[in-house]
């Protein structure tokens, strides 16, 4: 097992891994911008080193200042956590370079699963049922009508390089497919240095359902069941739940087996989330994870697994600490990001915390790293705390929420808890019934009346 892990990442995950490595008997050693001196992450940990200013390009994503942080400090390995560094290839092999353990997958399947388009091939290849649209990039601006008469309108073009809703179009006709498919062409070029992009059929009111899964990288795979991700604006999650209101037990262990046998296929190392839309019953593909997800904290409640502590482990060479048939899952959770915003139009709200409380008792857990005193700063990512909360069933799990959303006290700053306190009662949230378009609407509806 290492002695001592860099944690290359700040705020709640930068905390949360900590945990897992104190837990562990591991040293810690922070990596911190100079304006976060005096965060959290840094005072809880057993070393620190600043890494250089508070821009994120010249601290959280400088490579060679986090190699020699790491070297310096004689770390075993790194956790990149989220966001930042987690998903590049290039830094998890430079990492490897150095003799440094990178706690992940390897950076070939990084890189696999950055190109949509290729990774989509190969999901697809491995039995993963994906959306219909063409195989592989958009060239051919007559095989592209073809393909979106078979498919049928409105379809979307998508950058290879994109992801997470950045560079996307819809097509409504025929008449738009060209200009559209240039427009496209155009903007991943600029965007992401590669013109790439792929077709599908535009699905019009689908869930954002996801697997966990986990793997040792020489065959063995398991799932963590699914989180529905439903619930988000301008592509933010803001609300994450465990298990998903629209599967049941079936469907879980249906679209887990294939997403497990894909990987396994693959050696899939480490943990990763396969991301699908569900729609009238059926699963598509859009994209793939390498990383740990800010998520991650439902499926643990669920599970009873520690999905950092598994990540360490399995970074250490260890097997996996449980097969599929120890993986049960028990209740529901439900995760609300909160975030340094306004609740009624989301401006960014940084500045000193005056009061802290945060709510607490049985099923309920708050990954956070604010105190009070702390001044949120507008350099970085708003999310300030996730509040997650497990009950035995959906119903208990809202209840407690309601009861905690209440006890938690924040000021000096606007967050997001009053929006969840509205969200969750709302009548079609209480059932569970709501797809990927939902909170737009709900945002809408709720600042015009
Ligand atoms: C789609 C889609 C509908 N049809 N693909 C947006 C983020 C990226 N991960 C994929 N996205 C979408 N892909 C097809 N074929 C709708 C979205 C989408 C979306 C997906 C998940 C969660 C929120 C979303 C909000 C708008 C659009």
């Amino acid at each position: 097992m290492f002695d001592k892990i860099l944690i290359a990442n700040r705020g709640e995950i930068a905390l949360r891994i900590h945990r897992a490595c104190r837990e562990m008997g591991i040293k810690t050693v922070a990596v911190h911008s100079t304006v976060d001196a005096d965060a959290m992450h840094v005072r809880l940990a057993d070393e620190s080193v600043c890494i250089g200013p508070a821009p994120a390009i010249e601290s959280y994503l400088n490579i060679p200042a986090i190699i020699t942080a790491a070297t310096v400090t004689n770390a075993d390995a790194i956790h990149p956590g989220y966001g930042f560094l987690s998903e590049n290839a290039n830094f998890a092999s430079i990492v490897e370079e150095h003799g440094i353990c990178f706690i992940g997958p390897t950076a070939d399947h990084i890189a696999l699963m950055g190109d949509k388009i290729a990774s989509k091939t190969k999901v697809k290849e491995l039995g993963i049922p994906v959306v219909p649209g063409s195989d592989g990039a958009v060239r051919d601006i007559d095989r592209a009508k073809e393909i979106a008469e078979e498919i049928g309108y409105p379809v979307l073009i998508k950058a290879s390089a994109g992801g997470g809703g950045r560079g996307m179009q819809i097509v409504q006709e025929r008449s738009e497919l060209e200009t559209a498919i240039q427009k496209a062409g155009t903007e991943a070029l600029a965007a992401f240095g590669d013109d790439a992009v792929y077709m599908e059929k535009f699905l019009q009111k689908p869930r954002h359902i996801e697997i966990q899964v986990m793997g040792d990288g020489n065959g063995e795979v398991v799932h963590l069941g699914e989180r529905d991700c439903s619930l988000q604006r301008r592509h933010q999650k803001l609300l994450e739940e465990a298990g998903s209101p629209a599967l049941n037990a079936d469907g879980r262990d249906a679209i887990g087996d294939v997403a497990c046998k894909a990987l396994s296929s693959l050696n899939y190392r480490n943990a990763g989330t396969i991301e699908f839309l569900y729609e009238d019953g059926e699963f598509y593909f859009i994209e793939m994870n390498t990383r740990l997800q800010v998520e991650h904290p439902v499926t643990e409640m669920v599970t009873g697994i520690d999905v950092v502590r598994e990540q360490i482990k399995l970074a250490s060479g260890a097997p996996l600490s449980f097969s599929q048939e120890d993986v049960t899952f028990t209740g529901h959770a439900i995760e609300c990001r909160i975030n340094a915003e306004s609740s009624d139009d989301f401006t960014p709200s940084p500045g000193p915390v005056h009061t802290y409380h945060t709510p607490g008792g049985l099923g309920v857990r708050v990954d956070s790293a604010l105190y009070a005193g702390y001044s949120v700063l507008p350099h970085y990512d708003s999310l300030i705390s996730k509040l997650v909360v497990y009950g035995a069933s959906r119903n208990e799990c809202l209840m407690r929420l309601h009861r905690a959303l209440e006890e938690y006290v924040i000021t000096g700053i606007e967050t997001t808890i009053p929006l969840h306190q509205d969200i969750i009662k709302d009548p079609d949230f209480v059932n569970g019934d709501y797809n990927i378009h939902w909170l737009e609407k709900f945002v809408e509806g709720r600042i015009n009346g």
